[in-house]
């Protein structure tokens, strides 16, 4: 056997997942599914390890967009009171005390369409000053050009958060005011400034099974797996067009985590918004099936999340402790490496 042959220790990332493939993991008895993703888990992560991160929303509110989930749309009577960008001083103390929490990243969320030249300068700062606090640092800012991407990578951002949010089909339902592939623009930029991906979506958004397929075959077929995978719950949100939307089922949820885990096995797949509305149980399911990474904190951006205490509880529960920050990219665990031909 060739060395070629034995050192391909990563055969199991694939790019070239069709619908039918995506299907058939939805279809599996919930028991093989949650064992598969487990498994698939396993080979890249410590499974008792979670990943947290904080958020922070530093542009709240008055966003040109009309993405039919978000409470800071301008364009749906919400409630929620409009503010400018904060200043680069106070985002650092917030920073500070998320460090002393115990977050390794630490993620500021601006309701952009997408970040004005100025605005960068300070998001750069603030960039900046996470990094030496130690922490890796992420921003969510709508969409980016190639020389805005580049800005950021070199003030030092780790990760830029761009969901795809649904299938392609179904895109149209949600979003109006931009396409799909203005998506999948911006992450081309990303990845090409050499920052890491970040890119999920929501679930329980009226969507069918069929969309929730689309929406992972289109991120684990991107050229490469985003290393980070928001899987969001829908918050509802009074005033918005998804505000009355029937629940789903919770255990879809937990499939869908499977699914990407299964597709995805070397990314961190990201239990993120409505674990507030989760019993432990369920996000026991969530990290069963693969979830490895979470945002702590009372707050997400503008909806409530569980906080401190009551996640430390759930994680001493569940004997799961907090990872260290890295930002590489996992390798395969050698007792885990197999020839390449035992793959096919
Ligand atoms: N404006 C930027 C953008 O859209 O890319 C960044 C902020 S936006 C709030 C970040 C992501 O949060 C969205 O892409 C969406 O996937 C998620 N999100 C927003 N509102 C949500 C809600 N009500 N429930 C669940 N996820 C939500
Ligand atoms: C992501 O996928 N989820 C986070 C983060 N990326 C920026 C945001 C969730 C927002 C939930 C609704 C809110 O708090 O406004
Ligand atoms: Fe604006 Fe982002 Fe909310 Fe869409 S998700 S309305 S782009 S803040």
């Amino acid at each position: 056997m060739s060395t070629q042959q034995q050192s391909d220790p990563r055969p199991d990332l694939r790019n070239d997942w069709t619908r039918d493939e995506v299907t058939d993991l939805f279809a599996m008895p919930f028991n093989d599914l949650l064992f598969a993703a487990q498994t698939a888990h396993r080979r890249y992560f410590d499974p008792n390890e979670v990943q947290q991160s904080e958020l922070l929303s530093i542009k709240t509110g008055g966003c040109p967009e009309d993405c039919g989930y978000c409470s800071q749309s301008a364009k749906f009577e919400t409630g929620l009171k409009a503010s400018k960008l904060m200043e680069v001083e106070k985002v650092l103390t917030e920073a500070r005390k998320a460090k002393e929490r115990g977050a390794t990243r630490y993620c500021m969320g601006a309701a952009w369409r997408s970040p004005k030249d100025r605005d960068l300068d300070a998001v750069c700062a603030m960039v900046e000053g996470v990094k030496d606090m130690g922490m890796e640092a992420c921003v969510t800012l709508g969409m980016l050009d190639a020389m805005q991407a580049k800005r950021l990578r070199d003030a030092g951002l780790d990760y830029y958060n761009h969901n795809i949010d649904t299938g392609r089909e179904y895109y149209t339902d949600i979003i109006t005011t931009r396409t799909f592939d203005d998506r999948i623009d911006t992450l081309a930029h990303v990845r090409d400034a050499g920052i890491h991906v970040c890119s999920g979506g929501i679930i329980g958004m009226g969507e069918e099974q069929k969309d929730r397929a689309d929406m992972l075959m289109e991120l684990a077929n991107l050229p490469e797996h985003p290393e980070s995978v928001p899987i969001n719950s829908l918050m509802k949100v009074g005033g918005t067009p998804l505000g009355e939307v029937d629940d789903l089922d919770p255990l879809e949820f937990v499939r869908t985590i499977a699914v990407a885990k299964i597709m995805m096995p070397a990314s961190m797949v990201r239990l993120s918004a409505g674990r507030e509305h989760m019993s432990d149980e369920l996000q026991a399911l969530c990290f069963l099936a693969g979830a490895n990474s979470i945002f702590v904190g009372e707050k997400l951006l503008t909806t409530d999340n569980p906080g401190e205490d009551h996640d430390k509880a759930l994680l001493a529960r569940l004997g799961m402790k907090p990872m260290a920050a890295h930002t590489a990219a996992p390798e395969v665990k050698p007792e885990h490496i197999v020839p390449s031909h035992a793959a096919e």
